[in-house]
């Protein structure tokens, strides 16, 4: 039993694509907790928008570029560098290469469809379960 279970680890971190070996569920918790930044079970616009500008946006130039994502993301969720690439291609709604506030909008609208400015933790992983390209696993490899 001890030997299957440690099988099953080890097949569970090489599938993951994460150098912690966090699973998608992992990582999308820190996510939240890192985006729910008063702790009160919502996530505003406002605080997306906050950890964009805090968190990704490194050079002043309102553009979160591919490189400054990528870089933050990795040091901070420990996702392959490739699942990032992706992941950045998939929120840059209008593909534009920088993540700005109205890639925010679009995605934001999505969530929040009273458009009271507000999504539930479970609303927004559901979300990040959509948008994270290791949510989808109808393309193997
Ligand atoms: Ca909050
Ligand atoms: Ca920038
Ligand atoms: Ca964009």
């Amino acid at each position: 039993m001890g030997i299957i279970f440690i099988f099953t680890l080890l097949l569970g971190v090489a599938s993951s694509q994460n150098s912690h070996g966090l699973t998608l569920d992992q990582v999308i918790d820190l996510v939240v907790t890192d985006l729910d930044k008063n702790h009160d079970g919502i996530i505003t616009k406002l605080e997306l928008e906050e950890e964009l500008v805090t968190r990704w946006e490194q050079d002043g130039d309102n553009c979160v570029s591919r490189h400054e994502f990528e870089k933050q993301w990795v040091a901070t969720y420990h996702d392959h560098p490739n699942t990032v690439n992706e992941f950045f291609h998939r929120i840059d709604q209008n593909g534009n290469g920088c993540l700005e506030s109205s890639d925010i909008d679009v995605h934001f609208g999505t969530l929040d469809t009273n458009g009271d400015g507000i999504a539930t933790l479970d609303e927004f992983r559901t979300f990040m379960h959509h948008a994270h390209p290791e949510g989808n696993h109808g393309h193997g490899g």
